[in-house]
Parts: C-alpha cells; structure tokens; sequence
C-alpha cells in the first residue's frame, strides 16, 4: 500500500511557530523536505542554518536522498532555507507558479529593479501548475492551487496526506489570515471547498501552530475533522459567513515580526539579496508616515 510507503517527520521552528516535513518514499529512500526554516536573528541581522541543519542531519542519519525542497508559499512570518538546502543537496527549488504574482507585487513593493528580479519565477528552479503531478521516488505527488492566505498558495497531497501550507490551521485555530497583499477571503474560502472535496480520511498537516489557550502542539488534523469541527469553515459554512469571520479577525492581527526580511529573502527562494560592493548584503525597509 503506497499509505505505508510513505513517512513524514515533523521539524519544529520554536520561534516563527513553523512546521517542516521530510516526506519520504520508504521503499526509495528518496524524500522531499517542505517549508524549511532559516533561522534570523532581526536585531542582530544574524543568519543560521541550526533548523536546516537538524533536517540535514535526519536525511544522513536516515541515508535520504533529496528529490525536492518544495515551498508552500512565499512565506511572510520566516526566512526559507531552501537556498542553503539546495547547496546542501543539489535538489530543486520548487514553489507554485503564482509565486510569478508574488514577485510582483513586492517587486514594486521593494522597488526592485530588473538586475535584482525579474518578477517572472527566477529563482525558482520548478514552478508548478495546478494539478501537476511530480514524483517523490515511487510515490506521486500532485499539486492542488490553494491561494487566498497569499498568491502562490499551493498543497501537497501525497498518498494520502496534504501539507498545507497556510490555508487551514488545526480546527480550533481555524484558517490563515488573508490580509497580506494579493490575500483574499473569498478565494481562500474556494481553496477550502476544493480541499474538503478530499476523502475524508486524507491527513492534513498544517505549516503553523501558535497552540490556542495553550494547548499542546497539534501540527497533524484530517479533512473529516476539518469538516466538522474548523471554527471558521466547517463542510456547510456559507462563503460570506467565513469571509466575514476571516476579515474581522485580520483586523486584529498585527504585521509579522519577519515580515520584510522574510519576503525580500523568500521571493528570491531562499537567497539573500545579492551582496553590494563591500561584500555586504542589506534588507530594506519601506518606511511610511503614520
Ligand atoms: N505573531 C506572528 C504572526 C504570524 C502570522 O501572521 N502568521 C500568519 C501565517 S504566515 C497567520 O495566518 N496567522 C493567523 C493568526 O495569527 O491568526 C509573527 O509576528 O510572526
Ligand atoms: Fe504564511
């Protein structure tokens, strides 16, 4: 049965609430690591690879073979360590093809000119389509477009097990929030629908936990458990039920701490904005009056 050919090991990122997976072909030993994390210290401006490194670490100890490091999303609370993976690894880059929109929007965002970004999926070594079908040794993994929480939004599912992303959190947390640019409510209530199509039995696995009431950390949930029990979408919530719960809740929500750093590195897939002349590299900040 593919369902037992299939392991997926959890990494934990204390700071940003971020969980990344190794998902593995047992009978392959070829695997495919999802949203990993660079660690940043903002204050100091100080980068470290200690999360990556544990993923490292796992993958020789379990003598893995990378196929694929593959993004959810460009995310906007943490830095990615796709880049320093792929060095590490020599797998690809992967992310879905509305990442070409993300660059985009903060293409202009950032002011960023052509030498630094095309805006067109450059950095990205594979940009995948809605639907695409790519493999993770013996298993077949299919691409589902989920956007809404941002652009480029897109789902895992493989053999049975869906990552994601930043679409649904655990059930008592409910969905991401959808007020960052190219965000929308409405589309992210039409990416849940498609996943509750989903057998039943499908294991979901969310990207954050920021443990509500401080319960103990969940990162595992199903589509039957979604259906009956998200307190922003459950199988029969209608669509301006949802968008209302969504919007109100975004108003309350303050700007993420990474939010600058993360998106200037995530854009580039993992990479650091090119050095200047001193060998230094900078991020920006875009400052505006109150
Ligand atoms: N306080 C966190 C917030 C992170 C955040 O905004 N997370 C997004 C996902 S990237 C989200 O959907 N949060 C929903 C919520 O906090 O309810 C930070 O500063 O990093
Ligand atoms: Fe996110």
């Amino acid at each position: 049965m593919a369902a037992n050919n299939v392991h997926i090991e959890m990494f934990f990122d204390k700071d940003s609430s971020t969980f990344s997976y190794v998902v593995t072909d047992n009978s392959t030993k070829v695997a495919a690591i999802i949203d990993p994390v660079l660690n940043y210290d903002a204050a100091a401006g100080m980068i470290s690879t200690t999360d990556a490194d544990n993923i490292l670490a796992y993958i020789a100890a379990k003598d893995l073979t990378v196929a694929w490091i593959l993004e959810t999303h460009a995310h906007a609370d943490h830095l990615s360590a796709a880049h320093y993976l792929h060095i590490k690894t020599g797998a690809p880059v992967a992310i879905g093809e509305g990442i070409r929109k993300v660059q985009q929007t903060f293409k202009l965002v950032f002011n960023l000119n052509d030498d630094e970004l095309l805006a067109k999926g450059d950095y990205f070594d594979k940009l995948f389509a809605d639907n695409e079908r790519f493999s993770i040794g013996n298993l077949t993994a299919q691409v589902i477009n989920t956007p809404g929480h941002t652009n480029d939004s897109v789902s895992y599912l493989i053999a049975g097990n869906l990552v994601v992303g930043d679409s649904l959190f655990m059930p008592d947390s409910g969905t991401a929030r959808c007020d960052f640019p190219g965000g929308d409510a409405h589309i992210l209530y039409r990416s849940v629908q498609r996943i509750y199509q989903l057998p039943d039995d499908t294991r979901i696995f969310i990207c954050h936990d920021y443990q509500p009431n401080g319960r103990e950390l969940r990162y595992q949930t199903s589509v039957a458990e979604q259906k009956t029990q998200n307190i922003h979408v459950k199988a029969d919530t209608p669509e301006q039920e949802f968008v209302q719960k969504r919007e109100a809740r975004d108003k309350t929500l303050t700007v993420p701490r990474l939010i600058y750093p993360s998106v200037q590195v995530n854009i580039r897939g993992g990479q650091l904005p090119k050095a200047e002349h001193n060998g230094v590299s900078y991020i920006k900040i875009p400052l505006k009056q109150a």
